[in-house]
């Protein structure tokens, strides 16, 4: 058998290592991950997106939620969206200590990706590592990336089912959680709640829920405490969203993405560098033209 057809069937058999060596490939682009995208089987395995502020506890919430879910014999994937910002520098090996628990268990597979730039965006890499795991036999994927301006509204797009954290010291953020989350979450989770002021912020943002005629659940965690984590995963696993209308809306968008994608590997950027620098020395230069008359000639 050649490469493609080894990966294939290993990552339908669930090979961890197999599984990783695929995820390498098509992070980096390296043949053969367009055939292996192209012949993998899909399936639609729920996704469930975990996003929210710097430090609202996110992985260890992640790590709770597979604890328990483990203990139910369910298979899970964690991909850990690291936004490529300097501010979060130290949060791989955070994330490794507070997932450390997960890197033994045979039911979780962890990875670990890097945004490239977009901070914290969900990338069209992103969507095609997620396809990677769908192709496997997990019962559960959990995307975690941090909410930081239009990743919430793009995981909110990956994912089937997302989990908004919050702490009890985002009530001064209540405005922007009614203006912009109300849209992306499907449960609002409030974390630390073992901290003051926890129940009046959950209250507080039932009421908004409530005010603006939205189902939307909001359960209190103490993640590293492993408090309030069974009704959340009851919810995770139970809850029927309607996930077909979501799909339908988005596959255009995606398709958008890979089209994109595929037009932009035509483009030979040393090529282009140096074909616009010399272009620059003629008098009579414009780059909109020099864009236009390049992309017919190229
Ligand atoms: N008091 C308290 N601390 C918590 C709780 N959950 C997590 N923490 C702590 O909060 C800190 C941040 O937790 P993380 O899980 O790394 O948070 P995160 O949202 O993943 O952080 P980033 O990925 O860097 O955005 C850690 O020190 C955790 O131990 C909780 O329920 N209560
Ligand atoms: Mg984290």
């Amino acid at each position: 058998m050649n490469l493609h057809q080894d990966l294939k069937k290993g990552i339908e058999e669930g090979d961890f290592r197999t599984i990783a060596r695929a995820l390498t490939l098509v992070e980096n682009d390296i043949e053969p991950s367009t055939d292996l995208l192209k012949s993998l089987k899909i399936k639609d395995t729920l996704v469930l997106g975990i996003t929210g502020p710097p430090g609202a506890g996110k992985s260890t919430l992640v790590n709770a939620i597979t604890n328990n879910l483990a203990v139910a014999g369910k298979k899970i994937a964690i991909l850990a969206v690291d936004p490529t910002s300097p501010f979060n520098f130290g949060s791989l090996l955070g994330d490794r200590i507070r997932m450390s628990q997960q890197f033994n268990n045979p039911n979780v597979y962890i990875r670990s990706i890097a945004t490239r730039g977009a901070l914290g965006g969900i990338s069209l890499k992103t969507l095609e590592l997620v396809d990677v795991l769908k192709a496997a036999e997990f019962d559960l994927i959990i995307i975690e990336t941090v909410g930081v301006g239009q990743s919430e509204v793009e995981i909110a797009g990956l994912a089937d089912k997302t989990c908004v954290v919050l702490v009890p010291e985002s009530g001064d953020e209540i405005q922007n959680i009614k203006s912009g989350l109300m849209e992306i979450a499907q449960v609002f989770v409030v974390n630390k709640a073992d901290r003051e002021g926890a129940d009046v912020f959950a209250n507080n943002l039932k009421k908004l829920v409530n005010e603006q005629h939205q189902a939307i659940p909001v359960f209190k965690t103490v993640a590293d405490k492993n408090i309030g984590l069974t009704e959340l995963c009851i919810w995770i696993v139970e809850e029927k969203i309607e996930v077909n209308k979501k799909r339908k809306f988005l596959i255009g968008d995606k398709a958008y993405k890979i089209i994109q994608n595929q037009k932009m590997k035509a483009i030979d950027k040393t090529k282009l560098l140096t074909d616009v620098q010399e272009a620059l020395l003629k008098s009579n230069f414009n780059i909109y033209q020099f864009a236009e008359d390049w992309l017919k000639h190229s």
